[in-house]
């Protein structure tokens, strides 16, 4: 017996903040289509049930779009059940839920799945209930139990507020899977005595703090030997790459390119994924850099190409000294301005020297 475990699609989600408006749109329609690959996947594998542990959708506020894709690929698939407990982004969207949907409340709610011995329980947390709530699950230790939770680990700081799940709280209470949702990045670990927690991580990344592979859960129930085997199966259409160059000493863009295109050398980026480039070391105050002639050049080469410039300054104090120019006389100056710490003193150095030499400033 097959199940699919996913959680936070975040379907419809803005995604403007690194695309384009187009190229946003574009990817909200891909991450409804990976759902829609997804069940197919699950139909085409004779998977009997989808667990979607929270954040379906991104907003309160669902798009009419969203929706009826979501009902529709739901209706058009009878015989896979769908397990849909709410996260902190889902509104109460289905107010005409499809038959084969099955949700969640406040209390705990259990299905039983016909002729397995498989029960599927589940609660929404929330402030007032997420206290006393674990003391009210009461699981029979015959079944094979799968247990569905949004919130984060109480070790793990999560960037939206969210309910905490008592992991101790749910020890010994005879889970065999307990299927999480919140944290948008694969983690697993025990659940004492006899059974494993697991957050699939998102469906398909959306920023570059969602880097790496991304997918879903495929869990493998023996009925008979009553075990639970689990693995991840990557799925999402593209992936989502951070790429530190270290330009340290480079004096131009030309050379940041080089480097940049030597550092994509070692990795195997395929043209579909999105690269964020980020510049960091130490290049001279007087080294000619412009990070947009950088993204021009590759952005052909990807789906979509940021290149961010966290290089810091390194001025050579030395080689001013004795530099009777308007350059040396302005460096000198700022040396002996006791009120700058070293940053601020070398980004205005880098300003000034670029104005005095006739190029723009960034
Ligand atoms: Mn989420």
């Amino acid at each position: 017996m097959k199940m699919i475990h996913c959680a936070d699609l975040h379907l419809d989600s803005k995604l403007n903040a690194n695309l384009s408006k187009e190229k946003a749109r574009e990817r909200r329609a891909e991450l409804l289509d990976t759902f829609s690959r997804m069940v197919k996947y699950a139909a085409d594998n004779e998977i009997k049930a989808v667990l979607i542990a929270g954040d379906l959708f991104d907003r309160k506020t669902v798009s009419a779009t969203a929706r009826n894709t979501v009902y529709g690929i739901i209706r058009a698939n009878p015989d896979i059940c769908f397990y849909y407990l709410k996260g902190n982004h889902d509104d109460n969207a289905f107010f005409e839920a499809p038959e084969n949907l099955r949700l969640f409340g406040g209390e705990w709610t259990s299905y039983r799945m016909e002729d397995e011995g498989i029960v599927i329980s589940g609660a929404e947390l929330d402030e007032d209930n997420s206290g006393e709530i674990y003391a009210k699950l009461v699981l029979s230790p015959k079944d094979i139990n799968i247990v569905m939770l949004h919130g984060q680990l109480s070790d793990y700081a999560g960037r939206d507020r969210a309910e905490v799940i008592n992991l101790g709280a749910l020890k010994n209470k005879s889970i065999d899977y307990l299927a999480l949702g919140h944290i948008h990045e694969r983690r697993t670990g025990e659940l004492m005595p006899r059974g494993e927690y697991c957050y699939p991580g998102c469906l398909e990344g959306r920023g570059f703090d969602e880097c790496g592979e991304h997918g879903f859960e495929l869990l493998d129930i023996d009925v008979k030997e009553r075990t639970v085997s689990h693995k991840f199966i990557p799925f999402a259409k593209r992936r989502l790459h951070l790429l530190n160059v270290d330009v340290s000493g480079v004096m131009t863009s030309v050379e940041i390119t080089q480097a940049v295109e030597d550092a994509l050398d070692g990795r195997d980026i395929p043209a579909e994924d999105m690269v964020k480039i980020v510049l960091c070391g130490k290049v001279d105050v007087e080294c000619e850099k412009d990070p947009e002639q950088v993204r021009v050049k590759f952005e052909r080469d990807f789906y979509f190409v940021k290149v961010s410039d966290e290089t810091s300054i390194a001025v050579d104090y030395d080689s001013f000294l004795k530099d009777a120019s308007l350059k040396g006389e302005f460096v000198r100056l700022l040396k002996s301005d006791t009120s700058l710490d070293e940053d601020r003193r070398s980004a205005i150095i880098r300003c000034g020297i670029q104005a005095l030499s006739g190029e723009e400033w960034q």
